[in-house]
């Protein structure tokens, strides 16, 4: 018994907190901010404080921050707020802002801390305050990661849906609560105010979403006041950007993971893969020295986008709904299936490639990269997470494609049977374990449970929804045939038989 410690419970006492003061004790092999955290001053303020921004822009600042000359750190800290859950301010406050990604590579994990975050904000607790950051002439960009479905846009128009709550919500309570909300009463203030407005970047997966931002702002500022909307259509940059790191929903494993790096707790570590990419519409003002961290300033970001949006998101999707079917959890676990790899880039070159703007870029290469970086296996990407909110994202990802391809008379059966299985999960026919969160799922169950186990006809009322499908799709009669059949292949024999057969 001489081995045991004189008292148990001081052997089971939780690590110190990460916190600037303790930034000094990580040991050497922990990638840390190569300048000094304490004395970086805001300058950009971000709407949507989730795992991926961390993981992406929030690092991208971080090198840009390092790689700028001077003996004070460029002004390019990041308040970072978020809308919808205290998460982040509530795990990021005791750490003074820091936390480590974890970058898992197939053989290895690396870990940095990551500095740029200076205040964190969850709006709820201070609105006001968060829209007078607008005006702060410290902050030059404010920028966004707040998912495709927060631009309340209705899928196939992509203009904003007046009726949807979030925006019903603030325009009858006065306080926005809603991104939009945010972004349009602050810009309101910076008019109000008389300054140059700062510059406003998303980054999120969305087709040309500088142009979608800008028209989704205008529009809701239309609500208010006809010059508010005027001024933003005239007076703000809204550069597009083509954000990509796969960046999985941050669990204990990383948080216990880091803490096992640093020897000091953090509740918010991030996982990430090694790969990261950041496309940027040039645009004019002050802004981070973005290339340094590997960043690329474009004229035209649309031949990018349209293969990172077709390419990676589509394909995604396809894999999320294919696999929750075939009982599967995570991206690599379905591409570590041969078959199912054949049939992930076979969707990606013949149904995909055709659809692409022209450009130099080598899309064989990027099909072929996208295979490796899915079957990392150290990055548990969860097909739940991918494939949710799938209403919302089938039109940029699948169902333009589709269309081009119908048009020009090329092969859909890969496109189909992802749709086929998306609309298996998301209205529930294929039952509730698959069923997968959706803004629309309450709709599609309905239509589900009418259609009993007629799976034309609920291949026909689901098509007829015409704010995810437009108007020309459901009109088209082999496309209702073929969705009917395929789902009534993956039900009667299965998601790797169906596959096997559709590829020959
Ligand atoms: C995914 C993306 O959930 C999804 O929609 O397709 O989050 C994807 O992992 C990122 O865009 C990768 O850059």
């Amino acid at each position: 018994a001489s081995g045991l410690p004189l008292d148990p419970s001081a052997a089971t006492l939780p690590p110190p907190r990460l916190s600037l003061r303790k930034l000094g004790c990580v040991p050497r092999t922990v990638r840390r901010p190569g300048f000094e955290v304490a004395a970086l001053r805001p300058g950009i303020l971000h709407l949507g404080c989730g795992a991926f921004h961390r993981a992406h822009q929030a690092v991208f600042t971080q090198r840009a921050i390092e790689a700028a000359p001077g003996p004070e750190p460029a002004p390019w800290g990041i308040v970072a707020t978020s809308l919808v859950r205290p998460v982040a301010r509530n795990t990021l406050h005791p750490q003074d802002g820091l936390y480590t990604v974890l970058e898992r590579g197939p053989d290895e994990v690396r870990a940095e801390i990551v500095g740029t975050v200076r205040e964190v904000v969850f709006v709820p607790d201070a609105p006001a305050a968060v829209l007078a950051r607008f005006t702060d002439p410290a902050i030059q960009l404010v920028t966004l990661t707040i998912t495709a479905s927060a631009y309340c846009l209705h899928p196939s128009s992509g203009r904003i849906c007046p009726d949807h709550p979030a925006i019903q919500r603030d325009l009858h309570s006065g306080t926005p609560s809603s991104a939009l909300g945010v972004l349009v009463s602050g810009l309101a203030e910076v008019r109000k105010a008389g300054r140059r407005p700062p510059a406003v970047m998303s980054c999120d997966n969305l087709e040309s979403n500088g142009r979608t931002l800008r028209q989704a702002a205008v529009d809701y500022a239309a609500l208010r006041d006809d010059g508010l909307a005027n001024w933003i259509a005239h007076a703000v940059q809204f550069p597009s950007s083509m954000v990509d790191r796969i960046v999985p929903a941050a669990t204990v494993l990383d948080a216990a993971d880091a803490t096992a790096l640093l020897g000091l707790g953090d509740d918010a570590a991030v996982s990430a893969e090694p790969f990261r990419q950041w496309v940027i519409e040039a645009f004019e003002g002050p802004r981070p020295l973005w290339e340094a961290g590997g960043a690329e300033f474009v004229t035209d970001v649309a031949p990018w986008e349209a293969s990172k949006l077709r390419l990676l998101n589509g394909t995604h999707m396809a894999i999320a709904y294919l696999g929750t079917l075939a009982g599967l959890g995570t991206v690599a676990s379905f591409v570590a299936d041969p078959l199912f790899a054949d049939y992930a880039r076979r969707f990606m070159l013949q149904e995909q490639m055709p659809t692409l703007p022209p450009s130099g870029h080598d899309i064989e290469a990027y099909a072929h990269q996208l295979l490796e970086r899915w079957r990392n296996p150290n990055i548990a990407h969860q097909l739940s997470r991918v494939g949710r909110n799938g209403s919302q994202k089938l039109q940029p990802r699948l169902l333009a494609s589709l269309r081009d391809n119908l048009r020009a008379g090329r092969p859909v059966s890969c496109t189909l049977l992802a749709i086929a299985a998306w609309i298996c999960c998301a209205s529930g026919a294929s039952g509730p374990a698959q069923a997968m969160e959706d803004p629309l799922a309450g709709e599609l169950t309905r239509l589900s449970e009418a259609s009993g186990d007629d799976l034309g006809r609920l291949a026909t009322s689901v098509l007829q929804l015409e704010d995810v499908f437009g108007c020309e799709l459901p009109r088209l009669e082999t496309v209702r045939t073929e969705l009917a059949d395929l789902m009534g292949q993956l039900r009667a024999h299965g998601v790797h038989r169906t596959v096997a057969n559709l590829l020959g």
